[in-house]
């Protein structure tokens, strides 16, 4: 079967249809797609108008042990962790170029499952893309060191080996680029891996499995399971044959994962999420820093994890900006993400909403004021689909509920500030630390918040920008680890120190 034509999908009178393959999506195990060992499946929808989009197997318990099994033969016996470097950087390679192949067809699927824009989901495919490079680039020229022992007679190496099998637990919001942020370093790193996709959004992890196929990697490298969270994924990170896993996603859930890793001292990468301070000084250019919170809060409907959702304005600028954002975000054209027109996409269910909305009301109870949004938006054309308005709130302060806890959601809080000191305060007055922003024309001041504040990533007038070859991670509970950069290579191996006496003779130490 041609892969290209595999995603493309048409729409018919019950949503979107696969034009060739409207079968179950299957699991990928040992190098076969198969259906669950139960025979069970559950269906995914569009979150633009609720309907189903695909078919998918459920994976139990027994599907769980044949992936993991399937992995632990191939880094054991099979030829995968044994491979060049430049073997491994040639895979990944190629999976790049499929990926862009594909990437059309590979951003509309994107859209179609999570709900975000094409404009969007393009982006996701090139970045994804880049990723895959640097890994490749990175995997021969980050394989080790040598030490200087002091002795001429003695040669010190720490060399870089996989650490074994990976589980791979990617979220619903960017699957696509969640998953090979994971999936690249794996490989290059030479370890053998099950992903699993959020049964939310599986079809483009699904899609990039097949690629994987088609580029070559060795069965039982890369095998994937797909369902729900507390059956399939609690089952693999129980599993003793799984040496590392690797999970973007909630807290509540990091924290399960990671006492379940504690069992058999597994190792953990986490990623958790933020509650991001976007700190905006009276000297900032203001249409410029309007526009910038925009996008930090609205941009995938704020269903980032370093979106910017916590406004933090001083107070001369205050009001101005407040009535600024509120217009601009009431201004925000929501819509299908394939619809060209359309500015921001749903949410990705009907329970996420539900949540939402509950995170509003309870915010308005404890003394938010209502600027911009807060409500489902009026007409029919939309109203099958999961979509809120963008949601400006103001008047909050750091013990405002809805400050402290991530909504991942269009909800950006407004909090106010009077001096520098003050600002960083509540920038770091947070449990979580994945990002967060400044906006000055003072570069000097620039310089000190971003140092002062304790977010894995700062950026300085900007919002979002990430780099393949910058670390990506968070300080506190935004979770233990880094992706990206060589630290995102290192998470996934192990170091040895190969010391070697190059003129072994007895040292005489005891004298009998
Ligand atoms: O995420 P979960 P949910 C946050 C965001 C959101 C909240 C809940 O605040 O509102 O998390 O979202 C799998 N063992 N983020 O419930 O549960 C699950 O199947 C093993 C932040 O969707 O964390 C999916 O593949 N796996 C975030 C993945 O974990 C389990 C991105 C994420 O699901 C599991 C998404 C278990 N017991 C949500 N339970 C970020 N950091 O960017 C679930 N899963």
């Amino acid at each position: 079967m041609d892969v290209r034509t595999n995603y493309v999908y048409k729409r018919t009178h019950s949503g979107y249809r696969n034009d060739e393959d409207s079968g179950m999506k299957e699991l990928y195990i040992a190098g076969n797609r198969t259906e669950a060992a139960s025979g069970a499946s559950y269906e995914t929808l569009n979150p633009a108008d609720a309907s189903v989009l695909e078919t998918v197997s459920e994976a139990g318990p027994a599907d769980v042990d044949r992936a993991v099994a399937a992995a632990r033969a191939a880094f054991d016996t099979g030829p995968w962790p044994r491979t060049t470097a430049a073997g491994r950087a040639a895979l990944l390679t190629a999976i790049a170029g499929l990926l862009q192949r594909d990437r059309e067809a590979l951003a509309r699927t994107e859209t179609l499952d999570t709900g975000k824009t094409l404009r969007e989901s393009r982006i996701d495919v090139d970045d994804v893309t880049a990723v895959l490079r640097y890994y490749a680039g990175l995997a021969d020229g980050h394989a080790g060191r040598v030490a200087d022992t002091g002795n001429p007679d003695a040669v010190s190496r720490i060399v870089h080996e996989p650490v074994g099998v990976c589980a791979l637990i990617a979220p619903w919001n960017y699957p696509l680029l969640q998953m090979s942020w994971k999936l690249a370093p794996a490989l290059a790193a030479g370890n053998t891996t099950v992903l699993k996709p959020s049964e939310l959004t599986p079809l483009t992890t699904i899609a990039l499995v097949r690629l994987a196929e088609e580029a070559g990697v060795p069965p039982g490298v890369v095998n994937l399971l797909l369902g729900r969270g507390h059956t399939v994924g609690q089952a693999l990170v129980a599993h003793p044959g799984v040496d590392l896993i690797s999970f973007t996603g909630g807290l509540a859930t990091g924290e399960k994962i990671m006492s379940a890793a504690a069992r058999g001292v597994r190792r953990v990468a986490l990623e958790l999420g933020g509650k991001n301070p976007n700190i905006v000084f009276a000297d900032a250019d203001l249409d410029t820093a309007v526009d910038f919170a925009l996008t930090a809060a609205f941009l995938h409907c704020g269903q980032v994890c370093s979106a910017g959702s916590r406004l933090i304005l001083q107070d001369a600028i205050h009001d101005e900006f407040v009535a600024d954002l509120a217009e601009r975000a009431g201004a925000i054209r929501l819509g299908d993400g394939l619809d060209p027109e359309a500015e921001a996409g749903p949410l990705v269910s009907a329970a996420h909403r539900a949540k939402v909305e509950r995170h509003i009301s309870g915010a308005l109870a404890e003394g938010a004021t209502l600027l911009a949004g807060g409500r489902r938006p009026a007409g029919p054309e939309l109203a099958a689909g999961f979509f809120l308005r963008p949601t400006v709130l103001g008047g909050c302060t750091c013990a405002t509920t809805v400050v402290r806890e991530e909504v991942f959601a269009p909800v950006v809080t407004v909090e106010r500030f009077a001096t520098e000191d003050e600002a960083v305060r509540l920038g770091n007055d947070t449990d979580y630390g994945l990002a967060g922003a400044v906006f000055t024309a003072e570069a000097g001041r620039a310089e000190r918040v971003a140092r002062a504040l304790r977010h894995g990533t700062v950026w300085i007038n900007d919002f979002h920008p990430y780099l393949p070859q910058a670390e990506w991670g968070g300080f506190g509970k935004s979770g233990i680890g880094r992706e990206l950069g060589p630290s995102g290579l290192e998470e996934y191996q192990e170091k040895k120190h190969i010391y070697h006496n190059i003129r072994p003779r007895p040292v005489r130490w005891f004298r009998g």
